[in-house]
C-alpha cells in the first residue's frame, strides 16, 4: 500500500478521550475510529491486524477439528425464552423489535442458537462429538464501555461450542481447547496465563480465563511466579489421546493461578511467599464446561447406544478477537509507539523514502515495493524524514527499510528492526529476501 494514497489517518496529538496506552496508540496510528460509545469502525490498518489474528485462530481451531460456521448477529427472543435466559440476562442485552412487533435481540453470545441448530440436525450419538465455532460480532450494552476496543459494546468474538456423549469426552474436548488456546496465544506473540475463574451468566462448574498480564488489565489476578517462566508448548502433546490431554491439563493447573472472584486464600497461602504474585490481567479468552445446562433447558436430546434419548454435554469457548488488538498493544509498545509481533503485523515492513522526488530514491523504492506490494507499506509522501521515522515507529511495523540518497546510489539501504532498534546496512538486492525469511 502506498501511504500517500491510503486511508491511514494518524494523529500527532494524544487523544484526550483515551485513558490507556493501547487506546491512544490505536487512535494515533489510525487503526480505528469511534462512531458512538463503545462502537468502532476498523480502518485499513486495524482491519488487517484483526484479520491476521482471526486467521491464526482459524488455523488452530481447524487443527483440532473444530468446524467453522457463521451464525446471524440478530436472534429471536423466543430462542432465549426457551433457555430461560431472556429475562435473566438483564440490561446488557440489546433488545430490538421488528415491524411485526416481534422481539429480537443483537446476540451477546450464542449458546441458545447453537443448541437449537444442533438439536435440529443431530439425532444420534453416532454423530457426536461435534465442535463448531464462529468468528462473529457480538453486542453487550456494557454499563461502562471503556479503554477503546478492550471493553466495547460491539466487539468481535471467536465462540466455539462442543457437544459430547458424556462427561469424560466433554472434558477431553475441553482440554483439547486449552491446548489450542495456548498455541493461539503463543502464535499471536503474547503470553496468556490460564487461571481459574468464575462462570458468570454462561454458567457451569468449570471455567478458565486466559489473561495477558498488564497493569492496565481490568481483572485482578493471583498467581504463582513459576507461571511467568513456564513454556507450555515445549512438550508435544498428542491431542488425539484423552490420557495425554488430561495429564497435560493437570500439570498446567497445578501452580496456583486465579482471578479475583475465585481467589482461594487457603490455597494462596500454600504458595511460598517469595513466589506469590498479585497483579492485573486482560481477559482475552474464557472457556466453560456446563454439561447439560442448555440441552436440558431447551429440551434437546439425541438417541444413545441403547436407543434411549439423552442430553448431550456441552462447553463453550470464547476469545475476544477485537479486544486482543488492544491487549497485544498493551503488552508490546514503547514510548514511540506500537511494536507489532510479526505474526499479526499489518505489514511486514515499511519502506521509508527519505527523498521522495529524487530519481534514484524513487526508483529503488518502487522496485522494492513492487516486489511485494501486499506485504509492504511504502511511505512515498512528500514529508520530512523526521515525520516518516516518527510515523513508522508509531505504526509499529516489524521492519523499516530506510532508503536515503547516498546509500541508494551505492546499492545499499538501511534496515531497522522495530523491536530491538537495531540498524544495519543491507544491499538492495538482498533486503527483501532477508525480511521475508526472518
Ligand atoms: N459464550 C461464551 C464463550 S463462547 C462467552 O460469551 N464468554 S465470555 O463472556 O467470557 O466472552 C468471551 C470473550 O469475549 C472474553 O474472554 C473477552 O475476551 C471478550 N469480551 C467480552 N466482553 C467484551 C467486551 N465488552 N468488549 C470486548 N471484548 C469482550
Amino acid at each position: 500500500m502506498r501511504l500517500s494514497q491510503s486511508f491511514i489517518p494518524t494523529l500527532k496529538e494524544i487523544p484526550k478521550e483515551a485513558q490507556i496506552i493501547s487506546h491512544r496508540l490505536m487512535l494515533r496510528a489510525g487503526l480505528v475510529r469511534q462512531t458512538s460509545s463503545g462502537i468502532y469502525t476498523w480502518l485499513p490498518m486495524g482491519l488487517r491486524v484483526l484479520r491476521r489474528i482471526s486467521n491464526i485462530i482459524r488455523e488452530e481451531q481447524d487443527r483440532i477439528n473444530a468446524q467453522e460456521i457463521l451464525m446471524p448477529t440478530v436472534q429471536s427472543a423466543e430462542l432465549w425464552r426457551r433457555s430461560g435466559r431472556y429475562d435473566a440476562y438483564g440490561p446488557e442485552m440489546l433488545r430490538i423489535q421488528d415491524r411485526h412487533k416481534r422481539e429480537l435481540l443483537y446476540g451477546p453470545t450464542n449458546e441458545e442458537m447453537i443448541t437449537d441448530l444442533f438439536g435440529q440436525s443431530i439425532k444420534s450419538y453416532k454423530d457426536l462429538p461435534q465442535v463448531l465455532y464462529q468468528i462473529q460480532w457480538k453486542f453487550r450494552d456494557e454499563l461502562r464501555p471503556r479503554f477503546g476496543v478492550m471493553r466495547g459494546r460491539e466487539f468481535l468474538m471467536k465462540d466455539a461450542y462442543s457437544f459430547d456423549i458424556d462427561y469424560a469426552s466433554a472434558l477431553t474436548n475441553y482440554y483439547r481447547m486449552v491446548l489450542s488456546y495456548l498455541r493461539i496465544f503463543q502464535r499471536l506473540g503474547v503470553r496468556a496465563v490460564p487461571m481459574r475463574a468464575d462462570t458468570g451468566p454462561i454458567g457451569g462448574d468449570l471455567s478458565y480465563e486466559f489473561l495477558i498480564l498488564a497493569p492496565t488489565g481490568e481483572s485482578s489476578v493471583f498467581y504463582d511466579a513459576v507461571l511467568e517462566e513456564q513454556d507450555w508448548l515445549a512438550e508435544v502433546v498428542d491431542y488425539n489421546s484423552p490420557e495425554a490431554l488430561e495429564a497435560f491439563f493437570r500439570r498446567l493447573t497445578v501452580p496456583y493461578a486465579a482471578t479475583d472472584e475465585v481467589h482461594n486464600i487457603e490455597a494462596w497461602e500454600a504458595v511460598p511467599t517469595e513466589r506469590r504474585r498479585e497483579g492485573r490481567g486482560i481477559e482475552v479468552g474464557h472457556i466453560f464446561y456446563f454439561g447439560t445446562k442448555y440441552t436440558k433447558s431447551m429440551g434437546i436430546t439425541v438417541s444413545g447406544h441403547d436407543g434411549l434419548p439423552f442430553y448431550p454435554e456441552m462447553g463453550s469457548y470464547g476469545i475476544g478477537v477485537s479486544r486482543l488488538v488492544g491487549a497485544i498493544i498493551e503488552a508490546q509498545h514503547d514510548e514511540n509507539g506500537i511494536i507489532w509481533p510479526e505474526s499479526v503485523a499489518p505489514f511486514r515492513a515499511v519502506i521509508l523514502n527519505l527523498k521522495s522526488g529524487d530519481n534514484v530514491c524513487d526508483n529503488v523504492c518502487e522496485r522494492l515495493y513492487m516486489a511485494a506490494p501486499q506485504q509492504l507499506l511504502y511511505d512515498d509522501r512528500m514529508e520530512r524524514a523526521g515525520v516518516k521515522f516518527a510515523d513508522a515507529d508509531l505504526m509499529g511495523h516489524p521492519w523499516q527499510i530506510i532508503v536515503g540518497a547516498r546509500g541508494a546510489s551505492a546499492g545499499i539501504v538501511e534496515l531497522k528492526h522495530r523491536a530491538t532498534g537495531e540498524r544495519r546496512e543491507v544491499s538492495i538486492d538482498n533486503v527483501l529476501t532477508f525480511i521475508m525469511a526472518s
